[in-house]
């Protein structure tokens, strides 16, 4: 799709994701009027990825190149401009990334970033602007010993929470950057500027250090959310001299400024296109998805996500707060899982010759409830509950080895949608006759999939076209970062965009079955924990 060639205005959201960069545009009615992606294993091979991604010897430690990313922006945006896309339409950009992942800006960086010449590619220009290459992303859980120090400089778990959010998480970014600190103590020192993946692109966009937002700012166990100020008492327990390395936080609809040059010159971009605050994706689905107090969303990606709008928070050991990407009066709950989409996958090519079509009868051949079997599929050690490995019960709880295919695939969609409302009660979430489920994420595709989580959750599911929503949310957000300064809120702005579709309604008689499953699984989660543990 081209944007047309009146002279309409155009939005751009771009997304940061683990295993793409995508861009959606969308035009003064929030229709969407384009979308690319550069797909970071296939499109640039040479950083040797998979998933996007560099697991490290220790299974612990993951990374990415950050060059990696440079590079794909100055691909997408070619790819762009080779079909024609005008450049000259975009009033306003904003963008997400991947959260808690962080980037380490050498000394003397912002001075090139400032200076960027548009006869080169940004991978040229920025080749050594980087005091670490390779950096610690979403998926990382080598950082216990830096939670444990975290934790006990400020009172424990309860009470990190209690300002930041969160208890201490591995792959948070304070105890990502308190391990660089440690470990590189030089390239720590060489750092004049770290950026979360986010505000890394905003940057790019912006020609300058782009301020950490604070929705994005509170994945990182250093932000007090209620504030919205960097806590003292978290960055000192972290590294030194962190506060002037992180810069300022900004509001996320806030406005940084307008587009490098580099961009005007290169690609076309109207020399005053607005740059909106960059957000984490989760923040930026929320807004894609147009979620309401009373909805629940579930992300089905790399991660699986929930989340929910809430106004007053009480921070627990599970689960995470974050300040509202939308509306600074309010704040968000999530819980995030790392067996996603790749345990999916990987269940799919065991079980079903690789076919999501094979995938789809397999779930349909049992009926709701399995027979009795349930199923944890832990291929990487799991956030909720911190557990790891595949575990299989019988209808009388009894441990085996294997389930035939089709009670294996059954099982872990069940599985992953169970540990989902079971988690999602536990932070205080009720469903209510009104409650909507919003499913977003590549699965979120598969009609199948989402009859389960509509019988599991006993509510109806919706999704909207565009499975991408945190790109999608990016688009609104920077109408809205557009509109804001006159006084709009966000769900004014987005009232033209296309309200969510209903896809799946519980079907009749499952909650009978699902409610005595709901409290097997979680003790057998118990159980599983329990093991582990010992
Ligand atoms: C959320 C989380 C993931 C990443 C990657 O806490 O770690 O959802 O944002 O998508």
């Amino acid at each position: 799709m081209i944007a047309e060639c009146d002279s309409s205005p155009v939005y751009l959201g771009v997304d940061f994701s683990t295993q793409q960069l995508k861009v959606i545009a969308v035009d003064d009615a929030l229709q969407v009027v384009y979308q690319d992606c550069v797909t970071f294993d296939k499109d640039l091979p040479e950083y040797g990825t998979k998933c996007g991604v560099h697991i490290h010897d220790d299974n612990l430690t993951v990374t990415s190149p950050v060059l990696m990313w440079v590079k794909a922006l100055d691909m997408i945006l070619e790819k762009m401009k080779s079909k024609g896309f005008d450049f000259s339409h975009v009033k306003a950009l904003s963008g997400t990334g991947q959260q808690h992942g962080s980037v380490y800006w050498q000394k003397g960086a912002e001075h090139l970033l400032k200076n960027l010449s548009s006869d080169f590619p940004l991978h040229h220009l920025l080749k050594y602007c980087f005091a670490i290459k390779d950096s610690p992303i979403w998926m990382d859980s080598s950082t216990s010993v830096e939670c444990r120090s975290l934790e006990e400089a400020v009172g424990g778990p309860q009470s990190l929470a209690d300002i930041t959010g969160s208890r201490a998480y591995e792959r948070f970014t304070g105890s990502q950057i308190a391990k660089i600190y440690k470990k590189c103590p030089d390239e720590y020192q060489q750092t004049e500027r770290i950026s979360l993946v986010s505000s890394f692109a905003a940057s790019l966009f912006l020609g300058s250090y782009a301020a950490i937002d604070y929705s994005d700012g509170s994945g990182m166990n250093l932000m007090n959310i209620y504030e919205k100020t960097w806590s003292q008492a978290c960055l000192n327990a972290c590294a030194t001299d962190l506060g002037r390395k992180l810069g300022e936080l900004t509001p996320s609809s806030a406005v940084l400024g307008c587009i490098s040059s580099y961009y005007v010159q290169r690609y076309g971009f109207p020399s005053d296109c607005r740059i909106v605050a960059f957000t984490g994706d989760n923040p930026a689905s929320l807004a894609g998805m147009r979620l309401k107090e009373g909805d629940i969303a579930v992300s089905l990606g790399t991660s699986d996500t929930i989340f929910l709008w809430i106004q007053d928070p009480t921070p627990t050991v599970e689960g995470h707060i974050f300040c509202n990407p939308v509306d600074s009066q309010a704040y968000m709950a999530l819980i995030c899982y790392k067996n996603g989409s790749l345990t999916r996958e990987r269940i799919r090519n065991d079980c079903t010759s690789a076919s999501w079509e094979e995938f789809s009868k397999a779930l349909k051949a049992n009926d709701a409830g399995n027979l009795g079997n349930l199923g944890f599929y832990f291929d990487v050690m799991e956030i909720t509950p911190p557990a790891v490995g595949v575990h299989r019960f019988n209808g009388q709880n009894v441990k085996v080895p294997e389930f035939p295919p089709d009670v294996e695939v059954r099982a872990l969609i069940e599985g992953q949608f169970l540990a989902k409302r079971i988690h999602a009660e536990k932070l205080g979430y009720k469903i209510l006759p009104e409650t909507r489920i919003l499913a977003t994420g590549g699965a979120s595709s598969n009609k199948d999939i989402l009859q389960v989580l509509a019988d599991v959750f006993g509510a109806p599911v919706y999704t909207i076209d565009i499975a991408n929503s945190a790109c999608l949310g990016c688009a609104y957000r920077a109408k809205h970062g557009l509109l804001a300064v006159t006084g709009s809120s966000f769900s004014d702005v987005i009232k033209q965009a296309k309200e969510p579709k209903l896809i799946a309604r519980p079907a009749p008689g499952v909650e009978q079955i699902y409610r005595p499953l709901l409290k097997r699984y979680e003790q057998l989660e118990e159980k599983v924990v329990g093991e582990f543990v010992q």
